[in-house]
């Protein structure tokens, strides 16, 4: 395909034309990614979202990747949803790091009706700091979707996680079918949609574009799209998994990248085990949002000055959007953070 066509906004992909995508000489794909890309971003620039889990383990559902899931011996205490305080208070140090947008995890396989005045609070209180909210909270029935959007929650995240056809060889406990209408639910609401999924699974390359097909050929592209590379977890079935060629994950960015130009794909969980140049790479295939805080839900992701430094090595900035800060001093505490770490030659500059 000429790159003159990669940005065409489509829902019609047939399995055939992404699989032949993902069989282009490397290169060849990894152009056809930047034209997309360049097309709709700043190439130069990557939203940061910090990632907090509100509830942690004890799941019933079977995701056979999952640390969380109350089936696997993984050594995860569980714990009670997190009191509004706390989450606030983390919420703060995100936004005081840079962060623009907080997203919130829930080891549910749904929310109960009880558990939603609490989670909406949050909502509440996360967007009065001034970001953006996303949370991801299992399944969602329309009239949940409708409290959290009206609490003002911008993104819900809910992954297909792999292709209709590799769907069965993870979970058990939920459909795909199940997964989609979720997606409804929340679009119906009016809320952005965050829908990826995970790679280095033991799927082949057919279900990786499986996966994006899916994706693609929403009815609307999901705003945010997280690929995944499996953090492989002791006590989880898919512990001893042999690890994905680091290319394979490149090609699957670049697909995504040129099946959903204008939506932001995020470089997400598997950071940790990967070095900078496979992150460097990641971005020029198209990625321009991470995970930035030092844990995902349960397991650990590059520490900020990392990220910073490796974001101003490659002369990326992160992705900017009006915060209202509290007060004047807040503001003040926050340039004085700024200049300091500045001057330790870590952090990047954003006023560069
Ligand atoms: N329980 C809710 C659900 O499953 O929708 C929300 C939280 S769940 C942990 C969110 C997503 O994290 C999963 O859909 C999966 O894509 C991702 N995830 C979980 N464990 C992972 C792992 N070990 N490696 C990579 N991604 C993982
Ligand atoms: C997503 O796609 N990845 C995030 C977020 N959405 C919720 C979760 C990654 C979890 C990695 C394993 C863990 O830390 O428990
Ligand atoms: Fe539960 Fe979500 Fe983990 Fe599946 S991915 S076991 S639903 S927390």
């Amino acid at each position: 395909m000429p790159a003159s066509h990669a940005t065409e906004i489509r829902n019609d992909w047939t399995r055939e034309e992404v699989l032949a995508l993902f069989k282009q000489p490397f290169n060849d794909l990894l152009f056809q990614a930047q034209v997309a890309h360049r097309q709709h971003f700043n190439a130069n620039e990557v939203q940061l979202s910090t990632l907090l889990s509100i509830k942690t383990g004890a799941c019933p559902e079977d995701c056979k990747y999952c640390p969380q899931s109350a089936r696997y011996d993984t050594g995860l205490e569980k714990e009670q949803l997190m009191a509004l305080e706390k989450v606030i208070e983390e919420a703060k140090a995100a936004r005081e790091s840079g962060a623009t947008r907080f997203c919130m995890g829930a080891a549910w396989r749904s929310p109960k009706d009880k558990d939603l005045p609490a989670v909406a609070e949050m909502v509440r209180q996360v967007k009065a700091l001034g970001m953006e909210t996303c949370m991801t909270l299992g399944m969602l029935k329309e009239e949940q979707a409708h409290m959290l959007a009206e609490a003002g929650l911008d993104y819900y995240n809910h992954n297909l996680d792999t292709s209709p056809e590799y769907y069965g060889e993870i979970i058990t406990t939920r459909t795909y079918q199940d997964r989609l209408n979720t997606l409804d639910n929340v679009r119906r609401a009016g809320m952005k949609v965050c829908a990826g999924g995970i790679v280095g699974m033991g799927e082949g390359e057919k279900d990786r574009a499986g996966l994006l097909m899916q994706l693609a050929n929403l009815p609307q592209h999901p705003e945010s799209v997280p690929i995944n590379m499996l953090v492989k977890v002791a006590g989880t079935p898919l512990d001893q998994q042999e690890d994905l060629d680091p290319f394979e994950f490149i090609r699957t960015i670049a697909v995504a990248r040129i099946l959903m130009p204008k939506s932001h794909v995020r470089l997400s969980a598997g950071r940790e085990e990967m070095n900078d140049q496979m992150q460097a790479l990641a971005f020029m295939a198209g990625a321009n949002s991470i995970f930035y805080c030092e844990k995902l839900l349960t397991t650990p992701n590059p520490k900020a000055n990392r990220d910073m430094e490796l974001l101003n090595r490659l002369g990326i900035k992160p992705e900017t959007r009006h915060v209202e800060r509290d007060s004047e001093e807040e503001e003040q505490a926050l340039h004085q953070a700024l200049a300091e770490a500045k001057s330790d030659h870590l952090f990047y500059n954003a006023a560069n």
